[in-house]
């Protein structure tokens, strides 16, 4: 039975692990591991070691034979009592069997494409052979490898190359989950780092033959990643080699494993043909990301998996600060809250809510979670925001002088910050440990010069957590006056009360409150605002973040007036048409405005005001205002949509990248127009997949689309990860009525390589991601769903309990559509052997 981990009940590991020694013979059905582990007693305690799916040949301490009935398969591991275990030093050894070919999970090691890979965090390890598979137990690592294979990988420094054998050594303290083996056919593209001490670094990225053309941009974003860190945050990388490989098959992104960083090919490979703007920057993002991880990760690691956002919250900051760097921080800033409300609000506000650091899980799977990752990463940005650029920069230098080498928890993060800048972070700590999004509630009173801003906080229980004291929000706001100009820059209103006002005098006319600047605290916002004020905000405010949040808003009012049957009002459309109107100075901000909310964020607007949304309803609405929009604003529109080409070679650059959103934006407004001849004749004369691909979702959700997916399967059957595409944006855009139809017929294809987590996710998590489509009235969404979830558990329970979170809001609908969900996850729950992973997402859900 499933047991339950509690935060709690954490003890040390009561031995020091001093080395470890493992000899891998590498075979498809029988790979042997021997491993010698040295260790030295710490505290009283029998040596407990976890295996799962181990065949074992032998186990022993130093000369000793172990009894094989000290292991126990129901808890999986091997327990061996103090009375067997030598004073001082001893070594265990160990030797086992595994199968790679058999390991579907890819958790351990495994196969992708006929090459040997592996994936052991968080509990992979313990697939491999017997070990203290826990991250606070480290040790440098002696690896050797036996295999026919031409290229053989571990991590560390190479100690021998030579055909059919290679042995790594890697200097450096690791705990079992930053392991990594890779054995296959590979190339590499080579280059070098010279890092500012002026240590030589070798710099490989590896991929399938054929495939080193789309490698190159990996590789500058790793040496830009390598740059920046030394910059902005005095971090050097440690090693003589860097090494990052390509595989297809990924249950994530990608895996920090110290100096062998593994990759979801997606990921890396990229050329101008095959990967859109999109792509280019989360490449460089999550390479950023797995390179940043060097220092906070690996150098300092957690100490247990509760604290999992120690090293995720800071390094998802750290990636972020590096794309505003790389790119412009004001589309980040915005892309990032888009992403977060769409997310993380979501599961913050449902079943499946939990503080950034949980103090119970049944699978740590479970929990590498937008609230782990990127309410993680808010939660940094808040503490600079109140300690300051300087107050940060002696925390970080602290924590890396202070934890150098050590695996530490929240609480270690908070006393560095407490240390270098003298602030008591007891209340702050509450954003760790209580889970909920706060409600922010602002009042105005308005009096002879004097503005009264009156805050109200308020958080939901959640489960759980019935009981949610204040929070420390930092809340920045500007003042603009009523012809534009602004009249207080931003400042930071500290609230740590439940109820707290704060003042602004001396003013000559009532300004409009420009709140919640760059989105200074995760929280939801409530206030009077008259579509005029919002306007005022859109055209005037300094903040880029917040004049797209009242375009937002702005854009939010209408579709709901519209989905319950009332006016959208003018305000919208004499707001756009202004931006519209100097677009081509800002054609990023331009498009993001233009990108009205989702049909997901609008139900979930609608539910959060008390109502029930209703999914064709809020369809029908956002196609319709669409259609009114283009419309009025057609002559701009197609203005912008011709002169916003751009010339000469692609280039994956954010200037690029502006100037096809913003022609792509113009576009899904035109081709209601149109019919769709804009969109057929850029899918006829794109040279890059940006445009590609965003005429072709013109076109399927036309159902227009017949030459152009053919077109594009001719062109690109035989590249997985460009098919993927075609996967996904099938069911993700077709008209609702048709949408599950056609999955159900693309799932009957051969090329549906349903074992491949990038091809399921493409399709099944396309129709998720087609809200009408998904929550259908008759069920099928919610049908389909479920039985690709039970056709995937026992193959793959990681990525199957994943995707049970498109579940997560079922409770917001309307008694059909409620008693729809509730049959497809009790046909889930239901299945014999369902995975840990899976029925512990399920039970939650189910509530
Ligand atoms: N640590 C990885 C990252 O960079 C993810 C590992 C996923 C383990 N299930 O986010």
């Amino acid at each position: 039975m499933a047991t339950t981990q509690y935060l709690k009940d954490w003890q040390p590991y009561p031995f020091e692990l001093l080395e470890t020694r493992l000899e891998f013979d590498l075979s498809a059905t029988a790979t042997r591991v021997r491993s010698a582990l040295r260790f030295r007693r710490r505290a009283p305690g029998p040596l407990i070691l976890d295996g799962a799916g181990l065949r074992t040949l032998s186990i022993r301490i130093d000369g000793n034979d172990l009894d094989r009935s000290l292991i126990s398969h129901a808890d999986e591991t091997l327990s061996i009592p103090e009375a067997l275990i030598p004073e001082g030093e001893f070594t265990f050894f160990a030797e086992v069997e595994i199968s790679p070919e058999e390991n579907t999970a890819l958790e351990g090691l495994y196969l992708s494409g006929g090459i040997f890979c592996t994936q052991c965090e968080a509990e992979g390890f313990r697939h491999i052979t017997w070990y203290p598979d826990r991250p606070d137990v480290m040790a440098p690592f002696h690896v050797r490898i036996r295999s026919e294979k031409p290229v053989i990988l571990s991590n560390g420094n190479p100690v021998t190359r030579q055909q059919g054998f290679a042995e790594w050594h890697d200097p450096w303290p690791k705990p079992s989950y930053l392991f990594a083996l890779v054995a296959g056919d590979l190339v590499a593209i080579t280059d070098h780092f010279t890092t500012r001490s002026g240590r030589g670094v070798e710099l490989n990225v590896w991929v399938r033959p054929g495939d080193q053309d789309r490698a190159g941009f990996a590789m500058e974003s790793l040496k830009n990643s390598m740059k920046w860190d030394e910059e902005v945050y005095g971090r050097e990388y440690d090693l003589d080699v860097f090494n990052l490989v390509a595989v297809d098959d990924f249950n994530m992104g990608a895996m920090e494993n110290k100096g062998l960083n593994i990759f979801n090919s997606k990921l890396v490979l990229a050329s101008a043909e095959t990967a859109t703007d999109g792509d280019y920057e989360r490449i460089e993002g999550v390479i950023g990301h797995e390179y940043f991880h060097n220092w906070t990760g690996n150098r300092i690691t957690c100490r247990d998996w509760f604290q999992l956002c120690l090293k995720e919250g800071l390094t998802v900051f750290r990636d972020q600060q590096f794309t505003s760097d790389m790119r412009s921080a004001a589309v980040k800033r915005i892309s990032d809250v888009q992403t977060l409300r769409a997310r993380q609000f979501r599961e913050d506000q449902g079943p499946l809510a939990h503080p950034p650091r949980p103090d119970h899980y049944q699978e740590i799977n479970n929990f590498y979670t937008a609230t782990v990752y990127e309410k993680g990463a808010e939660v940094i940005g808040m503490l600079k925001r109140l300690v300051g650029e300087d107050g940060y920069r002696k925390a970080l230098d602290l924590y890396f002088d202070r934890h150098d080498g050590q695996a530490c928890t929240i609480e270690d993060w908070l006393q560095v910050f407490e240390d270098a800048t003298g602030r008591d972070l007891t209340q702050f700590s509450r954003w760790y440990t209580d889970a909920g999004t706060p409600r922010l509630t602002m009042t105005e009173a308005w009096q002879d010069g004097r503005l009264t801003l009156g805050f109200t906080q308020s958080t939901q229980p959640t489960p759980g957590q019935s009981e949610k004291p204040a929070r420390v929000i930092p809340i920045a706001v500007g003042l603009i006056g009523p012809n534009g100009d602004e009249v207080q820059a931003t400042t930071v209103l500290e609230m740590t009360e439940p109820a707290q006002e704060f003042t602004f005098d001396g003013l000559g006319a009532r300004p409009v409150v420009s709140l919640l600047r760059g989105f200074s605290a995760p929280v939801t916002v409530e206030r009077e605002i008259s579509a005029r004020e919002q306007a005022l905000l859109l055209a005037h405010d300094t903040d880029a973040y917040a004049r797209w949040q009242a375009g937002h808003d702005l854009a939010l009012d209408a579709l709901v007036a519209l989905t319950e049957g009332r006016d959208a009002g003018p305000h919208l459309s004499q707001a756009l048409g202004g931006l519209l109107e100097d677009a081509e100075r800002d054609p990023a901000f331009a498009s993001l405005c233009l990108a009205l909310p989702g049909e997901e964020e609008i139900a979930g607007t609608i539910a959060a005001r008390g109502g029930v949304p209703d999914p064709d309803a809020i369809h029908a609405a956002r196609g319709q205002l669409i259609r009114d929009l283009a419309t009025t604003h057609e002559t701009r529109l197609a203005e912008l949509f011709d002169s916003m080409q751009t010339d000469g070679p692609y280039r994956p650059d954010a200037a690029g990248a502006a100037s096809r959103s913003l022609r792509l934006a113009a576009l899904s407004y035109l081709s209601r127009l149109d019919d769709g001849a804009r969109a057929q004749a850029l899918s006829d004369s794109a040279s890059n997949m940006t445009e590609r691909l965003g005429a072709l979702e013109q076109l399927v959700a036309l159902g227009k689309d017949e030459r152009a997916l053919r077109e594009f399967a001719d062109e690109f059957g035989k590249n997985r990860l460009v098919m993927d595409k075609w996967f996904m944006v099938q069911p993700m855009r077709t008209a609702p009525t048709g949408a599950v139809q056609r999955a159900n017929a693309l799932a009957q294809r051969s090329d549906f390589d349903w074992k491949n987590p990038n091809r399921f996710r493409a399709l099944i998590a396309g129709l998720g991601a087609n809200h009408a489509a998904f929550h259908g009235k008759d069920g099928s969404g919610y049908d389909f769903l479920a039985k690709w979830l039970i056709r995937l558990d026992p193959v793959n329970p990681q990525t199957t309990a994943r995707m049970c979170s498109a579940f997560e809001t079922w409770r917001q609908y309307d008694a059909d559509r409620q008693a729809h969900a509730r049959a497809a996850l009790e046909r889930i729950a239901s299945v014999p052997g369902l995975s840990r992973n899976t029925s512990e997402m399920v039970s939650r859900i189910l509530g």
